[in-house]
């Protein structure tokens, strides 16, 4: 396994729209281990595979606390192959959203509280399910990166220019801090 580089806006690679995996092969497990460990070196939730620059639609997520005091650090690892949402409440929840290629930067995003989804794990079996709160959260955040889509889309464009002047601010200042 290895960790790969994380793509942060305003790579246009973040734009590509993601193919479906035709099979799941080694290759993708390959794909999707790697995945899991740069998403926990990050650390982060979740990753989409253009993330790391891979136009596929495959995703992980892991809603576990990073790393409880002093014990081993409990992982739920789950893995979306060609994901789908079958159907959306209409009801919607907001969360504090944030996202590794868009790093240090957080906003509230409206979406629909509870989902039910379809797709295939890691050994191509099929899953269908209905998912809400965090989960539910977090898939839609993962299947936006698929059509190109980030957090900051859903924002007004006065709240979206806000992020990005600051996320060149605080990209200025580590560049700062590392020379
Ligand atoms: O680590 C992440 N945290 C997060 C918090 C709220 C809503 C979505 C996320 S996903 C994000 C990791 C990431 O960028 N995935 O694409
Ligand atoms: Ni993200």
């Amino acid at each position: 396994m290895a960790i790969r580089p994380i793509i942060e806006t305003p790579d246009p690679l973040l734009r590509q729209i993601s193919s479906p995996v035709a099979e799941v092969t080694e290759e993708i497990r390959m794909l999707v281990d790697d995945m899991l460990e740069t998403m926990y070196a990050a650390p982060g939730i979740g990753l989409a595979a253009i993330q790391v620059g891979v136009p596929k639609r495959v995703l992980v997520i892991d809603l576990q606390e990073p790393e409880e005091e002093g014990g081993e650090p409990v992982r739920d690892p789950l893995v979306f192959i060609n994901p789908e949402i079958l159907r959306a409440s209409d009801v919607l929840q907001v969360y504090n959203e944030g996202c590794l290629s868009v790093p240090e930067m957080y906003a509230e995003v409206e979406r629909p509280d509870s989902i039910r989804a379809r797709w295939l794990d890691r050994d191509g079996k099929a899953h269908e399910k209905d998912l809400d709160g965090l989960l539910a959260i977090c898939l839609q955040h993962e299947m936006d990166h698929l059509e190109g889509v980030l957090f900051i889309d859903h924002l007004s464009r006065l709240k979206r220019d806000m992020i990005l002047k600051k996320l060149a601010k605080w990209r200025k200042e580590r560049s700062k801090l590392a020379a």
